[in-house]
């Protein structure tokens, strides 16, 4: 199983600011927690950040046929981007949405999810973790072919 996990714009700026809300761990951190817990789980992983919109549809697309599913986290897009809901619909792969902060205790322009409509899982307000745990639904996830 090969699972394609996604981050949005500015999240390779994680540990740099906003401590309280993102945590101190930096992408790196986040990098080897995903590469670590997909070795345990025994499936094959590819990371990526982009802070470009376009660049996430596309890639998005290209996971057809090539990755049984995806993580993301589209961060800012996650409440703005109907072109990341399209893709997700698109491709059909099961996707999980993943949310380091709590975005249900934060401002009201967060609490749309265009992303978490394509979505069968959100995950939010567990740190790093949530990366995990979505990873452990996709390799634990039965086949629905
Ligand atoms: O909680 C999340 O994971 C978010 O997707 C993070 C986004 C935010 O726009 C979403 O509403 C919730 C922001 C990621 C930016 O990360 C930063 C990292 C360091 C300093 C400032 C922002």
């Amino acid at each position: 199983m090969k699972i394609l996990v996604l981050n949005g714009p500015n999240l390779n700026l994680l540990g740099v600011r906003e401590p309280g809300i993102y945590g101190t761990e930096n992408y790196a951190a986040l990098v080897a927690r995903v590469k670590s817990a997909a070795a345990r789980l025994g499936v094959e992983v590819e990371i990526r950040q982009s802070n470009h919109e376009g660049t996430l549809v596309d890639w998005i697309q290209e996971a057809r046929g090539a990755f049984d599913g995806i993580v993301i986290n589209p961060a800012a897009y996650t409440h703005t981007s109907v072109a990341i809901l399209d893709a997700l619909k698109a491709v059909a792969l099961p996707a999980v949405e993943v949310h380091i902060s709590d975005v249900k205790e934060r401002e009201p322009f967060r609490q749309i999810s265009y992303a978490g409509m394509a979505c069968e899982k959100t995950i939010m307000g567990k740190g790093l973790k949530g990366y995990e745990e979505a990873l452990e639904y996709l390799a634990n996830r039965p086949c629905q072919a």
